[in-house]
């Protein structure tokens, strides 16, 4: 037997793989948009400047800048959670934050599996953005019934997949290669898209009524993954050449504005594609009748997000606070612009507003760490092998270090979610929403935490240990002299 482990990333790597094939030969739009993506970024790095400047020439090295960035899925019943939970433990990748959907009138909320050390997001960054229905925010009895009475009765997970986890579990959360194999493979079948549907047309209907989002969840025998996410380095000439390529663009580009020092996270998508979906036949053996019914659903999009530096507590208020600004006018300029008898306001009117707002921000990386509202990673750099007066002077002021170019501060870089970018994203593909059956009954953490089984890491308490660390050891490798 082998018995020789292989590494919780090697097993992330393997499955980001595995999925990202998968969809691109479910959804070809997805791989239309892909080669967009990629002719963008060619074009881009050609003329690159900025902060990325190194990381990126990494990343073509190694050949990193092509992986998927992130992928989503929406669960149905704390159980199912709770295994998703156990599998990405085994891929390394641990619940980073929580995100409380119901303020945008979504009855979900989620949290992103991540990996969470700088080596292991090195080696592969992808997520899953992860939500889980509460049906406790449907306002209507009787959908609530009958979304819990097919959640109850659906298992979405193979039973070699749930042996594998049982297995690794019992052996410190590892697998030899070739369980591992197997456990992707298996894992693939709840991720994929299955055409039949798990109820009747009538049922779907009547979930849908309620809420797309329910439907979605509900009428499915798996959690089939919604999107995938490559990462663009210039989302917004994606945004502009996506017509040129037949693809349905979001209406706009969710998150902050284009800028010199870019910040949090930039994200767009194209609209859901419409499937064939099989429902039950609820007579299969009335004669005349085929045993599976026809009809539609859109779910499945491609998304594509562009990161920037990780923000301190001040510097996310600061972004709020402008966020909220922006938000105001543009639904002043689109109260106007409807009453005059035109669209929602666009992109680019969006952009506009945004930047205009933002000139408040600090847009120089200086100034962003000077007034602590972003975070760095501070390292030594080569010159201070060459600069003895220091190593054994006096203390002098980490300012003045950097001055005189003996430290190097490279900006952290944002691995989560934004909530309200995130519920832009979910409202672009779920269609019209009739109606308001959503209870807005606020956050439920602890619910969530109990489903999950665990506490939701902090996301912004690893950013904050990511820059006392290279700091640490930073000043640690000045003082002994070890270059
Ligand atoms: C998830 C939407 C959120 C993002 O990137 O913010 C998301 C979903 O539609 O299930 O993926
Ligand atoms: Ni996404």
């Amino acid at each position: 037997m082998n018995t020789s482990f292989v590494t919780p990333d090697w097993i992330r790597s393997r499955f980001c793989s595995a999925l990202s094939s998968m969809y691109r030969s479910e959804v070809p739009l997805y791989g239309d948009l892909v080669q967009l993506v990629d002719e963008v970024n060619a074009g881009a790095i050609a003329n690159h400047k900025g902060f990325e400047g190194e990381e990126l020439k990494r990343e073509m090295e190694e050949n990193r800048l092509k992986v998927e960035r992130h992928g989503a899925i929406r669960v149905g019943k704390p159980s199912e959670l709770h295994t998703l939970r156990r599998l990405f433990a085994l891929m390394a990748m641990s619940p980073v934050n929580y995100y409380d959907l119901s303020v945008a009138g979504l009855p979900v909320h989620a949290t992103a599996f991540r990996p969470i050390t700088p080596d292991s997001l090195t080696i592969n960054p992808f997520r899953v953005f992860t939500s889980l229905l509460r049906l406790d925010l449907i306002t209507d009895a009787r959908v609530r019934q009958v979304a819990y009475e097919h959640l109850e009765k659906r298992e979405i997970f193979r039973k070699e997949t749930i042996e594998l986890v049982d297995k690794a579990e019992a052996q410190g959360g590892l697998l030899n290669e070739e369980d591992a194999v197997m456990l992707v493979e298996h894992a693939m079948e709840t991720f994929r898209w299955q055409s039949d549907a798990l109820v009747e047309k009538e049922v779907y209907d009547e979930l849908k009524e309620a809420h797309s989002l329910v439907a979605d969840v509900v009428a499915f025998r798996g959690p089939h993954i919604n999107h995938l996410t490559p990462r663009t380095l210039d989302i917004d000439a994606v945004q502009a050449r996506m017509p040129e390529k037949k693809i349905e663009s979001k209406h706009v580009i969710e998150g902050p504005p284009h800028r010199f020092c870019p910040i949090l996270l930039r994200q767009t998508s194209f609209q859901a594609v419409q499937e064939p979906i099989y429902f039950l036949n609820p007579n299969p053996n009335k004669p005349g009748h085929d045993d599976k019914v026809l009809g539609f659903h859109r779910a499945r999009f491609g998304e594509i997000e562009q990161r920037g530096v990780a923000l301190t507590p001040e510097g996310v208020a600061l972004y709020h606070r402008l966020m909220e600004q922006a938000e105001q006018e543009l639904a002043r300029i689109s109260t106007d612009v409807q009453f005059a008898g035109g669209k929602p306001v666009d992109n680019a009117t969006r952009q506009r507003v945004l930047q205009e707002c933002f000139t408040a921000f600090p847009d120089s990386w200086e100034e962003l760490r000077a007034r602590r509202l972003a975070y760095f990673r501070y390292v030594r750099s080569s010159q201070a092998t060459r600069r003895p007066s220091l190593m054994n002077g006096n203390p002098q002021p980490i300012d003045m270090l950097i001055n005189q170019g003996l430290i190097r501060v490279e900006p952290i870089v944002y691995e989560d979610f934004l909530p309200a970018s995130a519920a832009g994203i979910f409202h672009s593909n779920l269609g019209d929403l009739k109606h308001l059956t959503v209870q807005k009954s606020g956050p439920d953490q602890e619910g969530f935490e109990n489903a999950l089984g665990a506490k939701v890491v902090d996301g912004d308490a690893l950013y904050q240990a990511q820059q006392l660390e290279s700091m640490t050891a930073m000043l640690e490798s000045m003082r002994t002299n070890v270059a």
